[in-house]
């Protein structure tokens, strides 16, 4: 039986993935590292750093910089993203998030984030949404990040559930694998092609409700 859900942030609550996107995309360019669409995608759910490690292997770049070379070049990615999510409102919420989070509390759900960001609590800040999370996995505390499991078992831990009375909402391919390897159930949301591996697609989020999941099951 489902007790809990564990969302992502990125892409499943607002398009920061769009702004991510944006400050990689710049650095790769700086970098002279050629921008795909299957790079940005592999991108989305991946922390800072190996992020950063997947941009400089697509551009054969891998061994031209030094781990301190490497921080800058994050931290100024970093920068131009944070200088973005600062000029977000609760009007950034993507479509039928709010009314499903209150349908879920309303309901007696528990809620947690597993987000791989640093600045989720900043996101959930602006978007005004940070009663919803009162559990919140610190990033930081991940020995490996999307798509291993364990920021997805830690979620559910923090709600004291089993992963199996869990439900993982998530945009991005490795976090779909996240989900299915913690054992909880998976809800990919975006182009079901790219995340075919989700027991539950929605193509937006403005179709997730209670009814429509429980159709699903
Ligand atoms: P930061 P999610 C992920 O968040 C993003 O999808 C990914 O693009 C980003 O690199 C990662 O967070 C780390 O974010 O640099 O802010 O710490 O999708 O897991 O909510
Ligand atoms: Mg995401």
């Amino acid at each position: 039986q489902i007790k809990g859900f564990v969302f992502d942030l990125d892409g499943v609550i607002t398009d920061t993935s769009v702004y991510h996107s944006i400050a990689w995309h710049q650095l790769a360019d700086k970098l002279g590292v050629t921008w795909t669409k299957t790079l940005e995608d592999g991108l989305k759910g991946i922390s800072r750093m190996d992020s950063l490690e997947m941009i400089l292997k697509a551009g054969n770049k891998e061994n031209d910089y030094t781990q301190e070379e490497k921080v800058a070049l994050a931290t100024e990615k970093n920068d131009n993203y944070v200088n973005e999510i600062m000029k977000m409102t609760p009007a950034n919420i993507l479509p039928g998030i709010k009314p499903f989070l209150d349908e879920l509390r309303s309901n007696g759900y528990l809620i947690s984030l597993a987000s791989a960001s640093k600045n989720g609590p900043t996101v959930l800040d602006k978007l005004a949404l940070t009663d919803y999370f009162p559990e919140i996995v610190d990033p930081a505390t991940l020995s490996k990040g999307k798509p291993d499991p364990e920021i997805y078992v830690k979620g559910a831990e923090l709600l004291n559930l089993k992963p199996e009375e869990c439900i993982g909402v998530e945009d991005a391919a490795a976090g779909v694998q996240a989900i299915n390897a913690a054992n909880e159930t998976s809800i990919g949301i975006g182009d079901p092609t790219i995340l075919s591996e989700a027991d539950i697609n929605f193509k937006e989020t403005a179709e997730m409700t209670l009814d429509a999941i429980k159709q699903a099951l």
